[in-house]
């Protein structure tokens, strides 16, 4: 684990060529170690100062900008100090290399922001909103992890907190003093009580999904028979040519995935090989990982082909499909008179989607069909919600203990019982915001960071 108390140091800036960089240090130490090599202006807090930053032998390595941010008004809440530097390959190394031999130790991944935890200036979920801004991949995924580093997610769980802690001490007093000492709680007082605390909870774990498709974790999947035009919708939506189009049918043989931004939400959407039966073994690899992507998809696709009826190929992709939230795209339009002609539909399916892959008619309509599909179990919320799948264990833990909690206050288990259950459903939600937290957990989660960050 690591040494809370060392000066750590290190680039925050992505590597390579650019017009400036960032070198970090933060820890007790920090200021005294930056002003030995330093010579210019001299430091004030949270005031940016033009120096010189000089190396072992005297020699000028950059002129740069350094702040120092006083504790515990910093990000870490220990002194910290920023230097800005040029960029490229050769000065920030340099940098760092000086501030080593000076004392201070190369930080590990997410480290800065282990010192705000450890700290108290963030909680875990504020922490982990960190890593969420940082790695979010559209407007949508940065506003969410932006409400929980607000504090946000920590908010509703200290309400829940509060509550469960408000009815443990409640029973506890039950279980301390006698019947004239203390107003007792009926039973269907307490089970009220549980109840709402469940319901709480039960709102809490329906925002993982926007959550996950916040966060990038929703996957869509086009599927279709061979030749149907899948690749060509694919390559439509991402505006590229990623995947190969041919007129041969079996031109997809295996999965392609890119992200694409839909409403503002990325999602993975992934171009499957044609489902159809074939002895061609390096075929059916292609149609088996086909089947297991529609399980595992959050949406599929189902393109068929508008200028020819409806045959056994299509079928068969029709049953996979069976009882799976998927959209129908009537694709290749441009090649039929009548778009209204009755090609022999499988099902009776009530998301229907014309397209042409060729013009890009109907591709519009297809994206917020994609987006309403997605979203029509999510309430689009100002709210903390759940972005991680740490985050989503430990609630559901919580719920199911609360159940518990529930059943065994209305089968008139003794107030002691109910009471540890109900410790055991705290503990689950001190372990989101960090309250109860073990080095092993830390460690997973800001092994993920950046370092630097
Ligand atoms: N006219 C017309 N042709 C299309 C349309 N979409 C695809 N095609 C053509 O249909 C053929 C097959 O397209 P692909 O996108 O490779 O079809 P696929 O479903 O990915 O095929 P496999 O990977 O072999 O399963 C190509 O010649 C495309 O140019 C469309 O909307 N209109
Ligand atoms: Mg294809």
């Amino acid at each position: 684990m690591y040494n809370p108390h060392d000066t750590i140091c290190a680039i925050s800036t992505p590597p390579g060529e650019s017009a400036l960089a960032v070198v970090r240090l933060t820890g007790a130490d920090s200021k005294s170690t930056i002003e030995k090599h330093i010579k210019g202006n001299s430091l004030k807090d949270r005031q940016a100062a033009l120096c010189d930053i000089i190396d072992l032998d005297n020699k000028v390595i950059d002129e740069v900008v350094v702040i120092w941010y006083k504790e515990p008004r910093s990000y870490t809440a220990e002194d910290l100090v920023e230097i800005i530097c040029h960029g490229g390959h050769v000065i920030s190394e340099q940098i760092l290399t000086l501030l080593c031999i000076s004392g201070a130790r190369l930080a590990e991944p997410g480290e800065f922001t282990v010192r705000a935890f450890l700290n108290g200036r963030l909680d875990l979920t504020e922490a982990e909103a960190v890593n969420s801004v940082i790695k979010a991949r559209s407007s949508k995924s940065k506003q969410y992890a932006l409400h929980n580093l607000e504090g946000k997610l920590k908010h509703r769980l200290d309400k829940i907190s509060a509550r469960l802690i408000e009815l443990i001490t409640v029973l506890e007093a039950e279980i301390d003093f006698d019947d004239d000492e203390v107003t007792k709680l009926d039973l269907a007082a307490k089970q009220g009580k549980i109840d709402e605390i469940s319901a709480l909870l039960s709102r809490l774990i329906s925002t993982y999904d926007i959550g996950r498709i916040a966060e990038g974790r929703a996957q869509v999947a086009i599927v279709g028979a061979p030749n149907v035009g899948k690749s060509s919708i694919f390559n439509r939506i991402l505006q590229t040519n990623r995947a190969i189009v041919t007129d041969v049918p079996g031109t997809t043989r295996d999965y392609l995935s890119e992200y694409v931004n839909i409403g503002g939400y990325p999602v993975i959407l992934t171009d499957t090989a044609g489902i159809r039966k074939s002895d061609q073994e390096i075929e059916q690899i292609g149609v088996e990982r086909s089947r297991e992507l529609v399980d595992s998809s959050d949406l599929c696709l189902y393109v068929i082909d508008a200028s020819r009826k409806i045959d056994d190929r299509d079928v068969v992709i029709a049953e996979i499909l069976y009882n799976k939230p998927f959209i129908t795209l009537i694709n290749k339009i441009d090649l039929i008179d009548d778009p209204s002609a009755n090609i022999g539909m499988p099902l009776n399916f009530d998301q229907i989607v014309q397209t042409s892959a060729t013009t890009g008619k109907g591709i519009d309509n297809l994206l917020t069909t994609i987006q309403r599909e997605l979203l029509k179990d999510v309430n689009e919320t100002g709210d903390g919600v759940l972005l991680s799948q740490r985050q989503l264990n430990c609630s559901v833990k919580a719920a199911e203990q609360i159940n518990q909690a529930g059943k065994a206050n209305s089968g008139a288990e003794s107030e002691e019982i109910v009471v540890g259950i109900l410790r055991e459903a705290l503990e689950q939600i001190g372990q989101i915001t960090g309250k109860v937290t073990s080095d092993d957990i830390l460690n997973k989660i800001f092994s993920e960071f950046c370092i630097g960050k």
